[in-house]
């Protein structure tokens, strides 16, 4: 075994089970057999493996394809982190289960109908001077032309557009370098008026384009009213890039079909596929949106259609604003290189990838030198004087990122599809340098921010169509293959494979995690779909219910755990809104709510509000409850609403008689829970002690923890104050619950006190040795913290000190735990065993085990002071 490799090794795997570097070698060994593992897959695992409660340094977002939504993952590890709803409804998170939401996908009807699926393609993150600026993502749907806006400060889809004039769209979403525009570009070519044309009149009636979306970064929003198109010749517009810096102003949009080829295999006609590759060449149109842009707002220049300002092809050549250069055929993808000087377009159908060169393309265009103009009167450059180079790649090539050395070196990734490999190459040179197979097909690849004038390098993801062989069989349709490659060596190297088994996510890109400042919780009572205050706002103690017409609102909270109100009533016919607000501060305790029978669903962060509307048209007993198991008494948090109708008569059961209790059996009951009560405040009042005295303000994850504590606390003095009123006026059994409130209270206190006083105690202790966190975790283990409890006599005797009570301490707590059963004649233990009224157990500790104990037991003593 290479000995750096077998020491990296070594070292990632000893640190991951806890053993000693001379036992993990053996034990390694034994795996890597075991497994059938070589030294490579160690590297990768040691290369990707993120330990327990470990970050990713990059976030990627995927499309979700055909689901419509968008999926969030870390890389290295390539572990998911969540699914967006977007375009498509979404139970877990409410998306399009509840009122708001509801209104956001309702953005989304195309011509008066909702349509529920999308087809996700490309994912665009915005941008500040062309670098990620980690606030929004724009994605586009495919089937149906929709943009939608995802806010990086909740990930959640917060607007989606419809681009009036087209009937798909692919070229999309593509930033402009401050994210002031989007470009959309069409990919089907058809009417731009939405009526019907025939077929024979394709090139007369038929068109694409590019729309070009404003956006406004600071609130964003995209916003329709300021945003125009750009008609094309119906040539099936594909991927498009937004120039920069050098190319700043201008748009790159590839086409598949300049044969204008119109299909009719059924009437014998050769295929589209046939027809439309017949050409050697297609068009990339090239395109001044920046002068357009001004040029639109004069009424003269622009025709509206559907709404939407659309600038003619006649008018964008007159003013030197539409060019087209031809490309090798069957084009896909064109790349934009971070300086803006070159435009690199791959060919499905060619195996080369073509380098244009901004200048030249710049120079042709401003000497006017054109070889002709394309039916539409459009000038066409030559291609030959508007090309730096072309790299001979393989079959299918399709994708590109541009890697840390595009500068000096060229350094650029490109997917080939058919030959199921990336290809580094040089983009100046146009030489190929290195080539990693992949499984299988690969579409788009993501480079770590690799699209952006800052490329970062490290990886490369192969976003790949089959999997094959790949993973365990789950029938016909299998999952699709993200693979990690490492591209910080030479060679390139394949690290991990992660089956995708959401929809096809054409295109991902990736951020570094160091950018991304989301939220950990909403002000009270926002509305995350507006950012503003949700007319359904309720704060604890303003619940309540009211009745307007037919209409019934139910002012509602959630909070640990319940649901207030608890009984809701209505007739029959009413329309029904929950508003409902989760009170909770805690990170991360979100509730959700649903109610049987009406389909409805939400997910509540901590301090958000949401509607949820529909109408009570079965009569009946309808449960509704919290969703999220938020806590201990998740079950409970629960209430039922009941329909009833108006105009019937109902018959009341007879009540049965349940055997009561008695006064003194109330009266005990009632002494024993407050005593309950009282010992359980004492516990949590010593951790408060503890935490005061040891100044937790100072660290902010546990000052967050003791905030949430005490709010639970707080709500303990009404609860008193009503179970001290019942108790007064004699209903014990009211007095009871209120008192168990009050417990309840308690134990969420002290639960989340416990755990901030055990991180505090982390941060003030002295650091544990390899041994001792082992010693730890054989003592939970062996469960003796069941009798012992560190800093307290409990169930056995406190084992702090253990160590210096005895002579020779660490041997005789060696042979106690070893065989204590040869020491209970002792009597020492004797005595110790009546006092307790339990014996110590053999659990079958190693010797091992037990040296590891001692050297926890040595670090419990060093740190006393903490317990
Ligand atoms: Cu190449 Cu839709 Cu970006 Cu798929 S697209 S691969
Ligand atoms: Cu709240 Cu379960």
């Amino acid at each position: 075994m290479n000995s750096m490799v077998k020491r990296l090794s070594m070292i990632a795997i000893g640190a991951l089970v806890g053993v000693s570097l001379a036992s993990a070698e053996s034990e390694l060994d034994k795996v890597m057999k075991e497994r059938g593992l070589t030294q490579q897959d160690l590297l990768a695992a040691a290369k990707t493996y993120t330990p327990s409660g470990g970050r990713d340094k990059y976030i990627v977002f995927s499309s979700g394809g055909q689901s419509g939504q968008i999926m969030v993952y870390g890389v290295p590890s390539m572990r998911i982190l969540k699914y967006i709803g977007v375009f498509t409804p979404e139970p877990w998170q409410g998306w399009g289960y509840d009122d708001d939401t509801k209104k956001i996908l309702a953005e989304g009807k195309i011509r008066g109908r909702q349509i529920t699926w999308g087809d996700t393609h490309h994912p665009a993150l915005s941008e500040t001077n062309g670098r990620y600026d980690g606030k929004w993502l724009v994605i586009n749907d495919k089937a149906n032309p929709r943009l939608a806006v995802i806010d990086l400060n909740d990930f959640v889809t917060k607007q989606i557009v419809v681009n009036p004039v087209f009937k798909s769209d692919h070229g999309g979403a593509f930033f402009t370098p401050n994210s002031n525009w989007i470009l959309e570009a069409c990919q089907y070519a058809a009417p731009l008026d939405n009526n019907w044309h025939p077929m024979s009149e394709y090139k007369e009636t038929y068109r694409g384009g590019v729309t070009v979306w404003r956006f406004d970064p600071k609130i964003g929003r995209i916003k329709p009213k300021e945003s125009f198109t750009i008609e094309f010749p119906p040539y099936m517009q594909d991927l498009s890039d937004a120039g920069k810096e050098a190319s700043f102003g201008w748009g790159f949009t590839n086409s598949f079909n300049s044969e204008m080829y119109t299909g009719g295999i059924e009437k014998g006609l050769p295929p589209f596929e046939a027809g439309c590759s017949r050409n050697d060449t297609d068009f990339l149109h090239v395109y001044n949106w920046k002068k357009l842009a001004e040029l639109a707002k004069d009424p003269k220049n622009v025709k509206v259609i559907n709404g939407m300002r659309v600038v003619p092809i006649d008018v964008a050549v007159k003013n030197n604003a539409l060019f087209l250069i031809p490309e090798p055929k069957s084009p896909h993808g064109v790349d934009v290189s971070p300086d803006g000087k070159y435009i690199v377009v791959c060919g499905k159908l060619d195996t080369h990838a073509t380098v244009y060169s901004w200048d030249k393309i710049k120079k042709a265009i401003e000497a006017k030198d054109f070889v002709g103009k394309d039916p539409y009167g459009i000038p066409i450059i030559d291609m030959k004087k508007a090309m730096h180079c072309q790299a001979e790649l393989g079959l299918g090539p399709l994708h590109n990122q541009f890697g840390k050395h595009w500068k000096d070196q060229g350094e650029i990734y490109t997917s080939l599809y058919v030959d199921s490999q990336v290809v580094k190459w040089n983009y100046l040179t146009c030489k190929v340098e290195d080539r990693q197979n992949v499984n299988y097909n690969i579409g788009h690849l993501c480079g770590m921010e690799g699209k952006t004038e800052d490329p970062q390098g490290e990886y490369i993801i192969a976003l790949n169509k089959l999997a094959i062989d790949r993973f365990n069989e789950i029938g016909p349709l299998h999952p699709q293959n993200h693979q990690l490659i490492d591209i910080r060596g030479k060679k390139m190297q394949l690290l991990y494979d992660m089956p995708v088994p959401l929809g096809e996510p054409h295109q991902a890109v990736a951020i570094r995690a160091s950018k991304l400042h989301p939220e950990v919780r909403y002000k009270m009572g926002t509305s995350p779909f507006t950012g503003k205050t949700h007319v359904g706002k309720t704060l604890a103690g303003q619940e309540h219910i009211v009745r307007k017409g037919n209409h019934v609102y139910v002012y509602g909270t959630l909070v640990r755990s319940h649901i207030n109100p608890e009984h809701v009533t209505v007739n029959l016919g009413d329309t029904v809104t929950f508003y409902l607000t989760n009170l909770e501060r805690a990170e991360d305790e979100t509730h959700g709510f649903t109610v049987d029978l009406y389909n409805v669903h939400t997910s509540l962060e901590p301090g958000k509000t949401v509607a949820v509307t529909f109408k009570a048209d079965k009569e009946g007993v309808f449960p509704y409850y919290c969703t999220e198991f938020c806590s201990a008494l998740h079950l409970e948090m629960m209430g039922y609403l009941l329909v009833k109708d108006p105009n019937k008569h109902y018959i009341s059961a007879k009540k049965l008689k349940m055997a009561k209790m008695s006064k003194e059996e109330l009266e005990k009951e009632y002494k024993k829970i407050v005593a309950t009560n009282a010992a359980t405040d004492k516990v949590i009042q010593s951790v408060v002690k503890f935490l005061k005295e040891n100044h937790y303000e100072k660290y902010p994850v546990i000052k967050a923890l003791v905030e949430d504590a005490l709010d639970q606390y707080s709500k303990i003095a009404e609860q008193k104050k009503k179970a001290d009123e019942a108790y007064k006026k004699g209903d014990l059994e009211k007095a009871i619950l209120f008192e168990n409130m009050i417990w309840q209270y308690m134990v969420k206190t002290a639960d989340v006190g416990i755990r901030a006083r055990d991180l505090l105690v982390k941060k003030l202790a002295t650091p544990m040795s390899e041994a001792a966190r082992r010693g730890h975790e054989a003592y939970l283990e062996g469960g003796c913290n069941g009798c012992h409890v560190i800093g307290k006599v409990s169930s056995g005797p406190d084992l702090v000190g253990v160590l210096q009570r005895h002579k020779n301490g660490e041997k005789w707590v060696r042979e106690w735990i070893l065989h204590p059963e040869k020491m209970y004649d002792n009597p020492y233990i004797k005595s110790m065993t009546n006092y307790f009224n339990l014996r110590m157990p053999n659990q079958g500790m190693t010797e091992k085990q037990v040296d590891d104990i001692i050297e926890y037991l040595k670090w419990i003593d060093k740190n006393a002071n903490l317990f």
